[in-house]
């Protein structure tokens, strides 16, 4: 007998793919389908996360190729990164050649998985005809004043001298030598995603195929807030206080305001007083603390009197300024008004500094003896101590008081976002160099588009040192002024790979375009993406920029859609013994092991079969040989049943069996097609396969049987090809031994025949007292009437009920009828 050898057949059936072009796609007239997975970084070792990701497009690639739609499943890498820059220092290796070196590595190890990638469309974002590109993005988002240069906090640590990412910070000190780490002010440059967050947040709503808990979280890292501006007037200073705050309604309740210690306004403000010393010095302090800190709720409250007071424009009264550890610099104005009657960190700072609270709304049940102690109200209710607003709703007040407000002059309703511009300057060298030069006389000046790319120089020394290695290359550093020819000074800073990563998706349409970043026609033909899939770990920035990148895009006339990713799968995590598989545990289970020993069909089969695609999956030995014995089955079945001749045996009249198993095979294709075309359901569609290689057991071993040869290899080769987006290279291999000379991957889907799903008759039992008697066929559309009739008829049951009394009859349409008898 012909056995299951998985190696042998898997790298027949690679080969042939490769040979054949299998997976290569052009555009045609069909209907498009592309499908994508998140490019991996080139770490030089992929891992089951990986295995688990791309089987997952995998079978849904093949799956949409067999329904007939022309589809797009390319593969590349996310090559720009630190890793490679701490490998240079580590072990001298230069970043470029470790990491081609990785990306040969983990393109042998993906080619064992029998991917159905378009390898011709590959690209990487560190080869120079792709961050050409990147650069020239970036130029036109220059030419359309949505990047800016600004002075921000870097991290910095003092021994190694140079600017820490957040990543390379833990716990306030530096990965490396573990010394505290400091902010350093550096001009770093900026994407002004912040013009385009009322867009990001509508859009959502046209995000049907994303999962909801993405959707939450892209709404609340936009985080929009509805409130006022106020203009507060600084008691001797000519300058007025703006403000932000989301409750209005609260107007007559501020106390105190409170300044962010960075606030452009604190030095004029305190300069030259008896404040200025401890005010700086908080400043200072705080400099090295995180916002998250700062502004937790749990925050020790801390703040400093600045001798300054502010009128309340809608009062006129007089209220202290304070600067504060939790109000931040970059959000809203910078500044607050402060209530704290009704906000629990006003009201933190309030009592700890023996500030006054009067509370301007009462809940709706409460009396005159109304307080606030320790616990602020937030919630809406019947305002007081607020003048001719006493008695109205708070949230009609909020309205009312913003109206006022307006018609005072003293500020107008707004809208705030918690989204910052994204900073995209990295002091770095293995990145995208960002196309800019410094000259003496022009000041900032973009390279012409003519002259890009601005490619990476080679000799850099990578010390882990200064500001990046870029800084140390002579050639690279002085060029000539775009603008004036004269001497000037390139950009040393390369950008945030999040930027190589906001545009792959459209250079797969036409990854070889040397005249343009992608040819218009292309994206059209190609995009949106209709399935993304990867890790929720991106389900914030990488997806909020890609969304962002197709806006501007789309602004520029380069696409026609508003959002890349039609639908999106976030798969779970793959776990071993309860936590997640990585190498700091040391549970990991290694792809090439598994699939050395069983092969990868059976890998594939176990990571989709395990869990459905969202949920997490425990990693099971006992579950990866059962998927193993599975196949195994499968192959069997096949084989003896060549060896056998069951598929030319011959029968005449058509029987029970025979019709239970023609319903068995239409029931399973609509199942699993049902199952993969909606939800993706891999796991129940590979149980329903199980089932149906069960009943095909059955039915050749069941005793009596003629075999019909011609349904049973209906049945056979149904299941070859339900398998085939699962287990490619079993199924071609099984395919070819039936005496077919056509890939599978060429098949179309199999489809089931409606009347086939109609069943006319169902299987009835009859109970005496709970206990079955017989087992019978009834027509389908059989009464209760008749079938109480039969049951009370037929010989088994007579048996037992001769000469009793019967007490009640209980009928279960088409499946039970209990006589209970005395
Ligand atoms: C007065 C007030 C009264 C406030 C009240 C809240 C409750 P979200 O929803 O997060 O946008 N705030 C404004 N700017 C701030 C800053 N830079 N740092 C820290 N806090 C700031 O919250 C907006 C509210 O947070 C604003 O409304 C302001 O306090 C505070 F009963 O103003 B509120
Ligand atoms: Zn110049």
């Amino acid at each position: 007998d012909k056995v299951y050898e998985s190696k042998k057949i898997e790298l027949k059936w690679q080969d042939y793919w490769k040979k054949n072009n299998s997976f290569v796609t052009t555009e045609d007239h069909k209907p498009k389908y592309y499908v994508l997975e998140m490019f991996p970084y080139p770490s030089g070792k992929i891992h089951m996360g990986h295995v688990r990701n791309y089987s997952i497009g995998d079978v849904i690639a093949r799956y949409k190729t067999m329904k007939g739609f022309n589809v797009l499943h390319p593969m590349g890498w996310d090559a720009f990164g630190l890793p490679a820059e701490n490998a240079a220092i580590k072990h001298g290796i230069h970043p470029d050649i470790w990491t081609k070196q990785n990306i040969q590595d983990m393109k042998d190890q993906l080619s064992l998985l029998g991917l159905s990638y378009d390898w011709n469309r590959e690209i990487a974002t560190c080869n120079t005809d792709y961050y050409k590109w990147t650069q020239w993005l970036f130029l036109q988002f220059y030419k359309h004043d949505l990047v800016y240069k600004k002075e921000s906090r870097v991290n910095w640590c003092p021994s190694c001298e140079t600017v820490l990412a957040n990543e390379q910070v833990v716990s306030g000190k530096c990965e490396r030598c573990d010394n505290v780490v400091n902010k350093k002010l550096l001009s770093q440059w900026y994407f002004k995603i912040t013009d385009y967050a009322d867009k990001l947040l509508e859009d959502i709503d046209q995000l049907d195929g994303w999962p909801d808990k993405v959707k939450i979280m892209q709404e609340n890292w936009i985080g929009k807030s509805e409130g006022a501006e106020i203009d507060f007037a600084i008691d001797g200073f000519d300058k007025k206080l703006k403000v932000f705050t989301t409750r209005p309604d609260t107007i007559y309740g501020a106390t105190y305001m409170v300044l962010a210690p960075e606030h452009p306004y604190i030095d004029e403000l305190i300069n030259g007083t008896e404040y200025e010393t401890s005010i700086k010095g908080f400043a200072h302090k705080l400099q090295h603390i995180s916002d998250i800190d700062r502004t937790s709720a749990e925050a020790e409250k801390e703040g400093l009197f600045t001798g300054r007071y502010c009128i309340n424009p809608i009062t006129n009264k007089r209220i202290p300024i304070y600067v504060a550890n939790y109000v931040l610099v970059d959000y809203g104005t910078g500044a607050i008004m402060a209530v704290p009657a009704h906000d629990q960190r006003d009201l933190d700072f309030a009592n700890k500094y023996n500030l006054e609270v009067i509370p301007v709304i009462k809940p709706e049940d409460a009396d005159d003896s109304f307080k606030i102690t320790n616990e602020a109200y937030t919630n809406s209710g019947i305002m007081i101590n607020s003048e001719e607003f006493n008695g109205v709703n708070s949230d009609e007040a909020f309205s009312k008081i913003a109206e006022k407000i307006e018609k005072l002059g003293a500020g107008k309703r707004t809208s705030s976002f918690r989204l910052r511009d994204w900073l995209l300057s990295r002091q770095r060298y293995w990145g995208t160099p960002i196309p800019m030069v410094y000259c003496e006389k022009c000041g900032t000046v973009p390279i012409k588009e003519e002259d890009l790319p601005v490619e990476l120089p080679i000799d850099v020394k990578f010390t882990g040192k200064g500001l990046s290695p870029l800084t140390t290359s002579e050639t690279f550093m002085y060029t000539a002024c775009p603008k004036c020819g004269e001497k000037a000074k390139r950009e040393t800073d390369t950008m945030d790979t999040f930027v190589d990563s906001s545009w792959y998706f459209l250079r797969y349409t036409d990854p070889k375009n040397s005249e343009e970043v992608f040819g218009k026609d292309k994206a059209k033909y190609w995009m949106p993406v209709d399935q993304y899939i990867g890790g929720v770990e991106h389900a914030i920035l990488h997806l909020l920029y890609s969304r962002f990148f197709n806006k501007v895009l789309k602004v520029l006339g380069l696409v026609t859609f508003d959002e890349p990713f039609k639908n999106l799968l976030t798969q779970g995590m793959v776990l071993k013994d309860g936590a997640k598989m990585s190498k700091s545990k040391g549970n990991t289970v290694s792809p090439e092991e598994i699939i050395e020993k069983y092969g990868t069909d059976t890998a594939r089969l176990f990571v989709l079969f395990a869990a459905p695609p969202e949920r997490d999956l425990e990693w099971s030995d006992q579950g990866v040989e059962g998927c193993y014995r599975f196949i195994n089955r499968v192959w069997r079945l096949v084989i003896e049943s060549i060896n056998n001749g069951y598929f030319s045996s011959a029968k005449d009249s058509e029987q029970k069996l025979d019709k239970d198993l023609k319903f068995k095979i239409h029931s399973t294709i609509k199942r699993v097609t049902d199952d993969l075309d909606t939800r993706f359901n891999f796991n129940t569609a590979i149980s329903g396969i199980m089932e149906l290689v069960n009943d095909l057991y059955k039915y050749k071993d069941a005793d009596n049987n003629i075999i019909d040869g011609s349904l049973f290899k209906f049945g056979v080769e149904t299941v070859v090809l339900l398998l085939s987006p699962f287990a490619p290279h079993m199924a071609e291999e099984l395919w070819e031994t039936i005496g077919y000379n056509v890939s599978v991957t060429t098949l179309d889907w199999p489809k089931y025949d409606e009347k086939a799903l109609v069943k006319d008759e169902e299987e009835v039992i009859f109970q005496v007292n709970g206990k079955m008697r017989n087992k019978v066929l009834v027509p389908s559309d059989i009464s209760e009437e008749d079938m109480k009739k039969l049951a009370l008829e037929n010989e088994k049951v007579v048996q037992v009920t001769e000469g009793k009394s019967i007490v009640k009859i209980i009928v279960v349409p088409k499946k039970l009828v209990n006589i209970v008898v005395k």
